[in-house]
């Protein structure tokens, strides 16, 4: 299995680290045409054909975009803090954030997967994952909010993740890093990885009608590094495959180290088979582990963290036909699969060359036992066996595949710069069309369905170079839009995205745009600190806890005038947001809070708490342009010194 190639290995890694420079696509504007302007023209008024949802990558956030305009629509807040929203600031967000590590605010936000029903998107939640410190986010689509973050244990660097089975049974999250098994013994010499470390693939289960997940059980498998994955699907449907690299378990990533193997792996991970030995037991209980599991709970407006220690573990060397290895040369990232559920494409980061495999011929080599040897314990496919065949010459380090649904494969090539058209049958390249600069994800609407809408792909680029005005040493990463409804791939259009993007996916409109029409029924309020109506208005004391029970409507607060508050005293706003109109949010502010501000929902109740820093009269007011009297909507509130005889009023 280690066959070594270093002279192939050396040249692309060259190629590699001299980037873009070297493979920089000369003429800027040649690739666009006339019409581009009026294929992405959304007249003013007009909606957007699709709704897209954007990685954000280091901020941690989700970003939608509307397409063809390329219009960013909203940053929807996961992992990081939101001071505009109160994301993670509002005692209702707060324990959103919680992970086994206590707080942490901020993540790497690389994939973004729509859930599914019978290979389609069904417009309910988008997944993403968070790269650093392991954890899944479910984003409800009919309130565009994170609804719900579950931590990973055993886990170290959630890359793999958080793709999906065809009907949302499962989100998978294979470990970026290997690391030993979380507990006690965990302390150990990092020489030690060969022996020790373990990529661990966690299979969280979703409800069908909460969404809600849980860890119905992890897979332990031998110390590699975990990049991406996807589900079978349809004629592959109850397989999962993960793509693998430092196959040769080197305890550093450095190139002479890591990627020496002509080939590392695809992994085949039978589902099913892991279904049918959970039920006989063979799962082995692990009780020595510690994850978050945070729910948001749009009933009483209030979100819940709960620590949680339990997994079932399955060995993936002593089950039998449970996992096997496919080699993939150069270091994988991206597999994909086509939407026959047939074809397994493979894309070597350092390749000049795309493998595509069958899962008919994996199927007969396993039952052939066409087997190479093992790795671990672990069956090794013989590369052949499983082979469709390769796209020869393709472009230099393929990384990520789409689907036209018209018998055709796209392929971003980071090294070479573009998006490269083949035939998945018989693997004739159509044509290529060049990306400014250095393309890592692309996305076709529906791109990983069973029925891809053949109109557009996205490519998201790592490098934007000279195509924006600069704003300093960091500039905007972007996007760019192309027409793939002809024969030739045409550029129509360039926008910036936030953070760094990675992957996407973009959904028909229409299966999204009216669920989240609804409003929050001020009579279905469950949040404990609830005023229904100006009436219940009020200011209480309990001890140093002042609580002020505050209604918005346009355009005043109830109440707007308070006084009795001390220094030393804990004051929380609970903002009931009276309005029954779904488009008409207020915001709440005071002078000096260090939690942000609210924006608080029609219907919904959302708390600030403030403590005060010094004696005087605090302006508060409302943030959100909502009336005439917008600048109307404000008061005050009066601090005086600790134990003075002030009344509590209002
Ligand atoms: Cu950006 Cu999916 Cu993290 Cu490829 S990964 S490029
Ligand atoms: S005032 S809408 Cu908010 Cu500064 Cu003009
Ligand atoms: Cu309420 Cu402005």
């Amino acid at each position: 299995m280690k066959t070594k190639n270093f002279l192939v290995s050396a040249a692309i890694v060259l190629a590699v680290t001299m980037g873009f420079q070297a493979c920089k696509p000369k003429g800027t504007q040649s690739a666009v045409s006339g019409n581009a302007a009026e294929k992405t023209y959304v007249a003013p008024g007009q909606y957007d054909e699709f709704y897209s949802f954007v990685s954000g990558g280091f901020s941690g956030q989700l970003s939608v975009y509307g397409l063809p305009s390329g219009r960013l629509l909203r940053v929807i807040p996961v992992f990081s803090l939101d001071p505009e929203k109160g994301w993670g600031f509002s005692e209702e967000t707060k324990p959103m954030l919680e992970t086994s590590h206590g707080s942490v605010p901020w993540d790497d936000l690389h994939h973004v997967q729509l859930s599914k029903t019978d290979g389609e998107y069904d417009g309910k939640w988008v997944f993403v994952n968070a790269n650093n410190t392991p954890r899944i986010a479910r984003v409800d689509l009919t309130t565009f909010r994170t609804a719900e973050i579950l931590e990973l244990p055993n886990s170290g660097g959630n890359h793999s993740s958080p793709f999906i089975t065809q009907n949302t049974e499962y989100v998978v999250a294979g470990t970026r890093f290997s690391v030993p098994p979380d507990g006690e013994k965990s302390d150990m010499s990092i020489e030690k990885f060969k022996e020790n470390f373990k990529g661990t693939l966690s299979f969280v289960r979703v409800n069908k009608e909460s969404g809600n997940m849980d860890i119905a059980f992890q897979i332990e498998t031998p110390g590699v590094n975990y990049d991406l994955s996807r589900a079978g699907k349809e004629a592959s449907h109850g397989w999962f495959f993960f793509s693998t690299y430092n196959t040769e378990q080197a305890n550093t990533l450095q190139e002479v180290n890591a990627s020496k193997n002509d080939k590392d792996f695809i992994l085949a991970v039978n589902w099913k088979k892991a279904e049918e030995y959970l039920k006989a037991g063979k799962g082995k209980k692990v009780s020595n582990v510690k994850y978050a599991h945070n729910v948001y709970d749009e009933h009483s407006h209030t979100s819940k963290s709960t620590i949680k220690n339990e997994v079932i573990v399955l060995n993936s060397a002593e089950l039998e036909g449970l996992c096997y290895y496919i080699p993939c040369p150069k270091s994988p990232h991206g597999v994909d699969i086509d939407p026959t559920g047939e074809y397994i494409v493979g894309s070597g980061k350092l390749a000049a060359l795309i493998p595509v495999f069958s899962f008919t011929k994996m199927q007969k080599a396993i039952k052939d036992k066409a087997f190479e040897g093992t790795f671990e314990g672990i069956p090794v496919i013989k590369y052949e066996a499983a082979l469709h065949g390769e796209v020869q010459k393709p472009g230099l380090g393929p990384l990520h595949t789409e689907f036209d649904g018209k018998g055709n494969a796209i392929t971003s090539f980071f090294v070479s710069s573009e998006l490269v058209k083949w035939n998945i049958k018989d693997l004739k390249v159509l044509d290529r069309v060049p990306t400014y600069y250095s393309v890592g994800h692309l996305m076709i609407p529906g791109g990983d369905t069973k029925s891809p809408d053949s109109k557009y792909v996205v490519a998201f680029n790592k490098i934007t170079k000279d195509r924006f005005l600069p704003t300093g040493p960091e500039l905007a990463h972007s996007a760019q839009l192309y027409d793939i409804s002809g024969d030739k791939m045409q550029l129509i259009l360039d926008f910036p995205t936030i953070g760094e993007p990675h992957y996407a996916q973009a959904v028909r409109a229409e299966k999204v745009k009216d669920k989240s029409l609804k409003i929050y029924k001020l009579e279905a309020n469950k949040h404990p600190h609830f005023a229904n109506g100006e009436a219940e208005a009020r200011v209480e004391r309990k001890g140093n806890k002042v609580h002020v029970y505050l209604t918005t409507i346009r355009s005043h607060f109830t109440p707007d005038k308070i006084e009795g508050v001390q220094l030393g005293d804990e004051v929380y706003f609970h903002v009931t947001n009276i309005e029954q109109d779904w488009d008409m949010p207020h915001g709440f502010a005071i002078k000096g809070a260090n939690n942000g501000e609210l924006l608080v929902m029609p219907g919904e109740t959302q708390t600030l708490k403030w403590v005060p820093d010094r004696i005087g009269i605090f302006p508060m007011y409302c943030t959100d342009f909502c009336s005439a009297l917008h600048q109307e909507m404000a008061g005050y509130v009066r601090v005086s010194p600790k134990g003075s005889n002030v009344p509590l009023s209002f």
